[in-house]
């Protein structure tokens, strides 16, 4: 004898799971298609919501760096040992410029793309002497927060797409983005992509 009722059962069962999985589409599809992004529900940010139209996971007033940040007098320490040069904005935006389109993606969910440009890392460390092999420990001007210091393994000092970023979406960077200048490497979680710099020493 057939069993329709167990039968009737799975299929309502599968109905179930194809509804819910077109419906967890829909209220996530905002992520992922610009298009959708007025049903995103479930983002922690919506794309295209930061200035520059990229999201901002913590502004310059949060972490309490507006006065460093926009200081005149603002210059980027760079170390090898002893040897120590700091370069004003000016300067930094004097040097030769690279453009990288380089993902931001941030753990809380949220991963934009922009086209950055700056000064190769690579570049500032040559100007102190420092050897291919260096690694470095990167300071934001932030008093304390999780963030405040980045260890850079040499690959990505290396690395030609690694930029001191002066500029986001062919504009100066905005002050919640890192002004006056930030890292942006390729393929490192967002975290470890340090806004309002104030130090970059060799640390090997
Ligand atoms: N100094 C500093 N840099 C930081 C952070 C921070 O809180 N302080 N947040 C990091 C995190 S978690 C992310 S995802 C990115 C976000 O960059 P954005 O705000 O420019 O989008 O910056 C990173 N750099
Ligand atoms: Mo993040």
């Amino acid at each position: 004898m057939k069993k329709t009722v167990p039968d009737t059962g799975r299929r309502a069962f599968l109905v179930g799971v194809g509804v819910s999985a077109l419906a967890l589409v829909g209220l996530t599809g905002g992520q992922s298609f610009q298009w959708l992004a007025p049903f995103n529900v479930f983002a922690p940010r919506q794309q295209g919501a930061g200035p520059q139209g990229l999201p901002v996971n913590r502004t310059a007033r949060q972490a309490a760096v507006n006065a460093l940040a926009l200081d005149a007098r603002w210059q980027l320490r760079v170390a090898n040992g002893t040897l120590v040069r700091r370069f004003s904005r000016n300067d930094l935006e004097a040097m030769p410029q690279t453009d990288a389109m380089l993902p931001i993606a941030c753990v809380e969910g949220w991963s934009t793309t922009a086209r950055w440009r700056g000064v190769r890392i690579k570049q500032l460390m040559d100007s102190v002497g420092a050897p291919p092999a260096a690694a470095l420990r990167i300071t934001s001007l932030e008093p304390r927060g999780h963030y405040r210091v980045t260890h850079m393994p040499a690959e990505y000092v290396r690395d030609d797409t690694t930029l001191i970023a002066l500029a986001l979406n062919n504009e100066p960077l905005d002050l919640d983005h890192g002004y006056p200048a930030r890292v942006i490497a390729p393929g490192r979680p967002g975290v470890l992509q340090t806004k309002w710099l104030a130090s970059i020493e060799v640390t090997s």
